[in-house]
């Protein structure tokens, strides 16, 4: 079954939580034909993990800190997400990596720690309008899976979401083509690196993802889902989205 996540960044006033209630009602009427999950800012997730409970849509973070507590102002740990009604948590988004110089060392070492405090991971991957240009996307996207993703991963429930960094927020995507071609690619580096249990594990594409191009996008072969940023923002978008999966 598909993944649709929803990915809010630092959007969401106490407002949207309409959004929400509607993205619930509808979904509770018409129920998905996928799995269907909202990473609100962390500020928002007990509120609306605890108006989603039994309900169809998962809540998810948007980071957590590697450390499991101490002196780290500002950061939040995977079990203080647990705490809060989280049940997946996004990792090693490019803005996180561009912004706050996250490395695959670290992301795999976050990765660690939601696994071991029950939290699913969302490792995100994706190469540069430079890197692509260079002819160099599949190896920077290999090597980044491979290096992102702990041992402890092996048997366990994730997944991987490739966002090109040149396809985010811009409205530009890849072709279809290069779509499989990189999911392809991870597919081999989450083989190699974790071994064959993780064949059904799901690899989202993320980037510019709108339900104009939903449905095309979702029928590549390998893409087991979306990673969706602005179109998620509005319940009429995102459930356009869910309805092509
Ligand atoms: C990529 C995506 C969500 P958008 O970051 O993760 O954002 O869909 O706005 O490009």
């Amino acid at each position: 079954m598909k993944l649709i996540a929803g990915n809010w960044k630092m959007n969401g006033a106490g407002a949207d939580l309409a959004e929400v209630a509607a993205l619930r009602a509808s979904l509770d009427e018409t129920p998905a034909a996928c799995r269907v999950a909202i990473c609100p800012p962390a500020t928002l997730i007990q509120r609306m993990a605890a108006a989603q409970t039994g309900g169809p849509v998962e809540i998810g973070a948007q980071d957590c800190r590697a450390e499991a507590s101490g002196a780290y102002t500002g950061d939040i740990s995977a079990s203080m997400l647990v705490d809060a009604g989280a049940t997946l948590v996004i990792l090693g988004h490019s803005e996180r990596r561009q912004g706050y110089g996250e490395t695959d060392l670290l992301v795999s070492a976050k990765a660690e720690a939601a696994l071991a405090a029950g939290l699913s991971p969302i490792v995100c991957v994706g190469e540069t309008l430079a890197q692509r240009e260079a002819g160099d996307a599949v190896e920077v996207v290999r090597k980044q899976v491979v290096n992102s993703l702990p041992l402890a991963l092996a048997g366990q429930a994730f997944a991987v979401a490739y966002e090109p960094v040149w396809a985010i927020g811009t409205g530009l995507t890849p072709t279809l083509e290069q779509i499989e071609e990189v999911h392809r690619a991870v597919r081999a580096a989450m083989i190699e690196r974790l071994g064959l249990a993780v064949a059904a594990v799901p690899i989202l594409y993320g980037g510019s993802v709108k339900p104009d191009n939903a449905r095309d996008i979702l029928a590549v072969p390998e893409v087991g889902g979306a990673l969706v940023g602005g179109a998620s923002l509005k319940a009429k978008d995102f459930l356009g989205i869910i309805r092509a999966a």
